[in-house]
């Protein structure tokens, strides 16, 4: 289902360029009858397109990789392929590029391998504007990480806090309980999310806001709390562990490797607009404001039209700054 729709949205994000307008969002419209509604951008993809960054890339100087599998319910590793990552070579070139370009194509980024135990291999996407994040997927080469964790920035790179984390097992390796229990006095609180073993190759998706209390009030619209939780500017994914096994003494070790990382959301606009542009100076996406608000993300109330305080447009209504004359 995720892949679907991951597929789908991808489909439309390529179709119509990287600004979407209308279709498929609920109160896609500002107005409806004259009548002021909230609204938000539809969704589309913020990596799509975007260049990653990472701290690993095989291929310089060329090095020779094992494939790994899962085969009989059991992860392997095959050396007899002769496989070799060569950045020179665009047949064998496993680039950073590949992680958010067209989904559907066969090519992959990898890190160097023979990592330690120790090392942690980090993966930063730039989102472009501040998106409020319907859902992010990883779409893994070869054999999922036993363990890994997102960091999310709110400012553009300046902070990262810890967002979520996945691992086989979330007790052994963060000390955290899968399947936590909240309630909204914790509904923010950052959870930890079970890899089944084996990890076989694969999609893994995580949803901000699914299974969070509030994640279904007042439709549409989430609690403060929560709507601040689902948005970011910024994505990093930092590789904990990777799956051990028994190596070949010809095996070069470990590495990671993924096929795909899809952020999915809409522009935050706090309610106020249908549609985001990309500026052409700053080459960030900002909200087209309506009900009279202004600013990147439609957060204040245009001038003279402060007759009522600015309010975010959420299920209990929409909020449209007013004039004082
Ligand atoms: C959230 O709060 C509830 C009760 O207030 C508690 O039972 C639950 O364990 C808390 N969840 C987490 C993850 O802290
Ligand atoms: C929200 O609604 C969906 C479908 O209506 C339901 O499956 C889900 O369990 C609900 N979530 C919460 C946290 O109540
Ligand atoms: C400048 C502007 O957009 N004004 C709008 C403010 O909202 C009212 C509706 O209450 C519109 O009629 C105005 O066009």
């Amino acid at each position: 289902m995720a892949q679907l729709t991951l597929l789908l949205l991808t489909l439309l994000a390529l179709h119509c360029g990287r600004v979407l307008t209308q279709p498929e969002y609920v109160n896609g419209e500002c107005y409806a009858d004259g009548a002021p509604t909230r609204c938000e951008p539809v969704r589309m993809s913020f990596s799509l397109f975007q260049q990653a960054t990472t701290s690993s890339t095989c291929g310089a100087p060329p090095a020779p990789f094992c494939v790994r599998s899962v085969s009989l319910g059991r992860v392997v590793s095959d050396c007899r392929g002769g496989d070799i990552c060569d950045a020179s070579d665009p047949n064998n070139d496993h680039n950073v590029l590949y992680l958010t370009d067209f989904p559907l194509n066969s090519m992959w980024w990898q890190s160097e391998n023979s990592l330690t135990s120790d090392d942690r291999v980090v993966i930063d996407i730039l989102l472009l504007t501040l998106a409020e994040i319907s859902f992010i997927s990883f779409d893994f080469h070869g054999i999922k990480a036993a363990a890994f964790h997102l960091e999310r920035s709110k400012d553009y790179g300046l902070t990262f806090e810890p967002y979520h984390y996945f691992a086989i097992s979330c007790e052994n390796t963060f000390g955290m309980l899968p399947d936590a229990e909240l309630t909204t006095v914790n509904e923010t609180t950052v959870l930890c999310q079970t890899i089944q073993e084996p990890p076989t190759p694969g999609i893994i998706t995580f949803f901000p806001a699914i299974d969070r209390p509030s994640a279904n009030d007042s439709q549409p619209g989430y609690s403060e709390a929560l709507y601040q939780f689902v948005t970011a500017t910024n994505v990093r994914v930092i590789f904990d562990k990777h799956y051990e096994l028994q190596l070949a003494e010809e095996d070069p070790g470990y590495y990671y490797a993924l096929d795909d990382i899809n952020v999915i959301g809409s522009c935050q606009c706090y309610g106020h607009a249908s549609r985001c542009i990309e500026d052409s100076m700053t080459g960030l996406y900002q909200c087209v404001c309506q009900h009279n608000t202004t600013g990147t993300y439609c957060e204040r109330c245009q001038d003279f039209y402060n007759d009522v305080p600015w309010q975010r447009a959420d299920g209990s209504g929409s909020f449209e700054c007013k004039s004082w004359f």
